[in-house]
């Protein structure tokens, strides 16, 4: 699913890399980790949800002072899922070569974006900045939040039997030809099983995944829009895609 939105004019030709920031409610948060990609010279493109704390307007703002900074503006909350989707078809119309997932909370560093990129472009398939493997690391997590991290892994790897660690992580790169070869109109996660569904449609077409070290904090400010009913979608979602094998 996807569906038009209001996207910032194009003033300068496309970097190799599109960095992907989907927001809700990041106000607090947003103009740091546009600093932090910008630094490294990649393109941003923002998709907010219509945030009514403002995150919209703060985008638009950092877009007016910078030409690779871009905002895609969404009518309503329609899912984390559906905001790369629509993300990744404008990279490709505009031919972008590597689209790299990041959250706009703070949890992810710039500093750690290269390397996912660089393993993508070497492996020709999706790199995943993993939590879970020798050297990566959860910053200021409660033990709740980890066991249920950990639990969806566990659960996914179990029923889509994927030999990926950390198949929750939304900090990820993939190359032009996986995402071209993907056929994003079937997929059917919206929110956050949509990390999930993209390891397993990376799988079944014969992509390679690659994982490296990540170090994960807790967002800065801000709340989590990781709601009950979203896991409980979520599950289910893992679910019907591991019958419809
Ligand atoms: N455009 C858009 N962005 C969203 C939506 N839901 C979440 N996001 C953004 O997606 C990123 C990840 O969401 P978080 O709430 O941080 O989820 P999380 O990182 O899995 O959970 P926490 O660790 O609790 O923060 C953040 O930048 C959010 O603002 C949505 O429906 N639409
Ligand atoms: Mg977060």
């Amino acid at each position: 699913m996807s569906g038009g939105g209001r996207l910032t004019e194009r003033k300068s030709s496309p970097t190799e890399v599109l960095v992907v920031l989907p927001t809700f409610n990041e106000r607090e948060n947003l103009e740091r980790v546009v600093a932090g990609v910008r630094h490294l010279g990649h393109d941003v493109l923002v998709v907010d949800d219509a945030s009514p704390d403002g995150t919209g307007e703060l985008a638009d703002k950092l877009a007016g002072g910078d030409r690779g900074v871009r905002v895609l503006h969404r009518e309503r909350k329609l899912g984390i899922g559906s905001a790369y989707e629509d993300a990744f078809r404008i990279g490709l119309d505009e031919g972008s070569s590597l689209f790299v997932e990041m959250d706009a909370d703070g949890s992810h560093r710039a500093q750690d974006l290269d390397k996912i990129v660089d393993a993508a472009r070497g492996s020709g398939g999706l790199a995943i900045g993993s939590r879970y493997m020798r050297g990566g690391e959860i910053a200021g997590w409660p033990a709740h939040r980890l066991l249920l991290s950990r639990g969806a892994n566990v659960y996914c790897r179990t029923l889509l039997r994927l030999r990926v660690r950390d198949c929750t992580s939304g900090f990820r790169c993939y190359t032009r030809q996986l995402l071209a070869a993907m056929q994003l109109d079937e997929i059917v996660s919206q929110g956050y099983s949509f990390q999930i569904e993209m390891v397993h449609r990376t799988v079944r077409l014969g992509y390679p995944v690659v994982e490296v070290p990540i170090r994960f904090e807790d967002r800065v400010a801000g709340a989590s829009k990781v709601s009950q009913g979203e896991i409980s979608r979520a599950l289910w979602t893992v679910l019907r895609l591991s019958v419809s094998r």
